[in-house]
């Protein structure tokens, strides 16, 4: 069986446990906590982020790398649009989701949710507002000028989807919402993507790893 390693939590994590449940694969979580130390975890993953996905010889870090190993290894159903140029977008989306936008929202989480929970240390309010005020809106109006009114960015909900969305339940945890009012096609995809019944399946079990549920 495929095995993930990582934590329920990380946005990146969250979207692999979310592609393998929507290709309704079956898989086991082995719990590795990031930023521990772990120096067994270095043999299968030299830069000792999570997640990484073991499928039998197969062993690959980088949740986009691993999206899309599960994507051709199980085509069905796709995760990633058919039409080449949409199918490049939304490796974009991937990779500016995952890395600037995601270092913006995953840095109001980290502050406000990491320091004080998992490491005892004050947040930096003054780093959250400039990222707030500053740093994140330039990146929210381009999202914004991408995402349709309804529905998903690329009809079907897919990757692309979650990709953009998934640093922004980091932030939510973290009590940064987008502004409606502002971002309303944004903000939209946000609610709609977390109403997904895999993604919906995924954040309850996260909900309950991280002490918010029942
Ligand atoms: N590009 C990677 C990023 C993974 C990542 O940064 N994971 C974080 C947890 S959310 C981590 O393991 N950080 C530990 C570290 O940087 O040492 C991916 O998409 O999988």
């Amino acid at each position: 069986m495929i095995k993930v390693y990582g934590v329920h939590g990380s946005p990146f994590v969250r979207k692999v446990f979310i592609a393998l449940e929507f290709k309704s694969i079956p898989y086991e979580i082995i719990q590795q906590m990031p930023f521990s130390g772990d120096k067994e975890y270095l043999k299968i993953n030299p830069l000792a982020k999570v997640p990484t996905l073991v499928d039998g010889d197969l062993t690959l870090g980088d949740s986009k790398v691993i999206c899309r190993y599960l994507e051709s290894a199980y085509p069905e159903p796709a995760l990633y649009p058919k039409d080449i140029a949409d199918n490049a977008m939304a490796d974009w989306y991937e990779e500016l989701c995952g890395n600037q936008i995601a270092e913006l929202a995953t840095g109001i989480f980290f502050q406000r949710f990491m320091r004080p929970f998992a490491f005892k240390q004050e947040p930096d309010e003054e780093l959250v507002s400039k990222i707030i005020e500053q740093r994140l809106p330039p990146m929210l109006d381009y999202l914004e000028s991408q995402i349709p009114a309804e529905g998903f960015r690329f009809g079907e909900f897919g990757m692309a989807d979650l990709s953009i969305v998934s640093p922004f339940i980091n932030a939510s945890y973290a009590g940064y919402e987008v502004d409606r009012s502002r971002w309303p096609s944004l903000a939209g995809l946000i609610t709609r993507v977390k109403e997904q019944p895999h993604v919906a399946a995924v954040l309850g079990r996260e909900a309950r790893a991280m002490g918010f549920g029942k």
